[in-house]
């Protein structure tokens, strides 16, 4: 069944939270006429900037939630990281409110819009970035959206209907989005993650699997064949089911025998070799972006060319190379501590950290705050005894040592099998460096030597 596309003109809607999502929302929507509110619980100088950088649009911010007249509402548009018992969320739902995700709301004003929706626990930003790469190879115009850290209602906006969104979606925008639907789809794995902000396991689950729950027989499924919830997935899903393995043979999809790419049993032209990422579950990712080209209806040259051509962003979570089975990453633009936690968070598998650099006096309790996996956390540079004591406070154990050529060796002498060295400085490079591109090469030459 087709969707009427929604108009959001003159609609009175409340964006909840001014972050990526927010400010993405709130320009967007302003700008298709529609009267927008915007709440978010932290009025700290980010907001205010903020929302003095949006008085252009038709906006307007809610001080006190108690100022809201539901009566006028007619729509609730949340960030993904806000929980669904907000108050907010709570009255909205009590007066008959929906609350939906902007990718949602991206979908209910856009019904045709064309889009590959790419969910999983790990390696969606990688798949995305990978999809989206082949895609504009081919010449398809093609855009990353979601979760990969692009609000999508402004990106539609401004790139247009001629493009290809590859959306990364994660569980929380998932939870707020229940007639999505995307023609091809993706589900890369299901682990227990965010089980703090669902609740349990099982609607963290539930979540993933609303990707493929809306799906028609006409639309394209690709799973993962050697994930625990493959038989599970299947059973909820009436689209057309492609399935990947980085282990077996498998009908109706495509494997990897050493180099050897399979699809439908016959071996293909690219290879495993022509993606210069590395590891299984690259493996796995490649796999997946190929099921998702093909079923978009690019030719396997073209899908070549892609992969061929796929660059890991330089110095930003690299991969470098896997020394003993542990695989070392060039973080050397983490350059503040924001950006060394997103880092830290990327990664399940325990981590050896290399920080430290120029001091420019923040505070480093984020890095190691609720972290679970730091193994080892080796710090150089002048800020190496304010995060030591940082991370004493939380139980971590630490090294100090004089510069990075210790650092990696050190790293090298403590690291096992399956390990994670990530350099990832949460601190400038100067003093020591001229850049963090620098920063960086000096890293990646002295883990080559290893
Ligand atoms: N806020 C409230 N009340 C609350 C909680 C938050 O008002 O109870 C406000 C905060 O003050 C803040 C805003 O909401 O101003 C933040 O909203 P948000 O946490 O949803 O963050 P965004 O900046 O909008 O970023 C979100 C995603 N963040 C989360 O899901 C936590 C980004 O994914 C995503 O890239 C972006 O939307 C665009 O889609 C990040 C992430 O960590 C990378 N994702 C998780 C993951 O990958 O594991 C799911």
């Amino acid at each position: 069944m087709d969707m009427q596309a929604y108009d959001v003109k003159n609609k009175n809607i409340i964006v909840f939270g001014l972050g990526v999502t927010g400010i993405s929302s709130v320009k967007a929507l302003s700008a298709l006429g529609a009267n927008v509110y915007i709440y978010d619980a932290n009025k700290n100088e980010k907001y205010h900037k903020t929302i003095e950088e949006l008085s252009d649009s038709k906006v307007s911010a809610i001080n006190d939630l108690l100022d809201i007249d539901w009566k006028n509402i007619d729509l609730v548009l949340k960030s993904p990281g806000i929980r669904l018992d907000q108050e907010l969320i709570i009255s909205a739902l009590e007066n008959n409110i929906e609350v939906i995700s902007d990718i949602e709301l991206a979908y209910r004003i856009w019904p045709n819009i064309s889009m590959i929706g790419i969910t999983g626990t790990n390696g969606k930003t990688t798949t995305t970035s990978l999809v989206s790469h082949i895609l504009s190879c081919s010449g398809t115009k093609s855009k990353v959206v979601g979760n990969i850290g692009v609000g999508i209602l402004d990106e539609v906006l401004t790139n247009g209907l001629d493009t290809t969104f590859v959306l990364e979606v994660s569980s929380f925008q998932l939870a707020s989005s229940p007639n999505l639907k995307t023609k091809y789809a993706a589900i890369l794995n299901i682990s227990p993650d965010h089980i703090d902000w669902h609740g349990s396991f099982e609607e963290y689950k539930k979540c993933k699997i609303r990707l493929t729950s809306n799906q028609t027989k006409d639309d394209v499924i690709v799973l993962n064949n050697d994930d625990s919830y493959f038989s599970e997935i299947c059973e909820n899903t009436v689209a057309k089911i492609r399935r990947i393995s980085s282990i077996n043979a498998v009908n109706e999809g495509s494997y990897c025998l050493e180099d050897n790419i399979y699809r439908d049993g016959q071996i293909i032209s690219i290879k495993r070799s022509d993606l210069k990422l590395v590891g299984d579950h690259n493996t796995q990712n490649l796999l997946f972006a190929i099921e998702l080209a093909m079923a978009f209806g690019l030719s396997e040259d073209d899908i070549g060319n892609g992969v061929k051509t796929f660059m890991p962003i330089e110095h930003r979570i690299e991969p470098v190379k896997v020394v003993n089975g542990a695989m070392y990453y060039n973080d050397s633009k983490g350059t503040n501590v924001d950006s060394t936690v997103k880092a830290i968070g990327g990664f399940k598998e325990p981590i050896i950290l290399i920080a430290g650099g120029y001091d420019k006096k923040a505070t480093y309790d984020d890095l190691f705050d609720g972290v679970k996996n730091l193994k080892e956390v080796i710090l150089f540079g002048q800020t190496k005894f304010d995060i030591e004591a940082t991370a004493k406070k939380y139980g971590i154990q630490t090294l100090i040592v004089d510069d990075l050529e210790q650092a990696v060796k050190r790293a090298y002498d403590i690291a096992l099998d399956k390990d994670v060295v990530l350099f990832s400085p949460a601190c400038a490079s100067w003093g020591m460096y001229n850049n963090f591109e620098e920063r960086g090469r000096h890293f990646k030459e002295l883990v080559n030597k290893l």
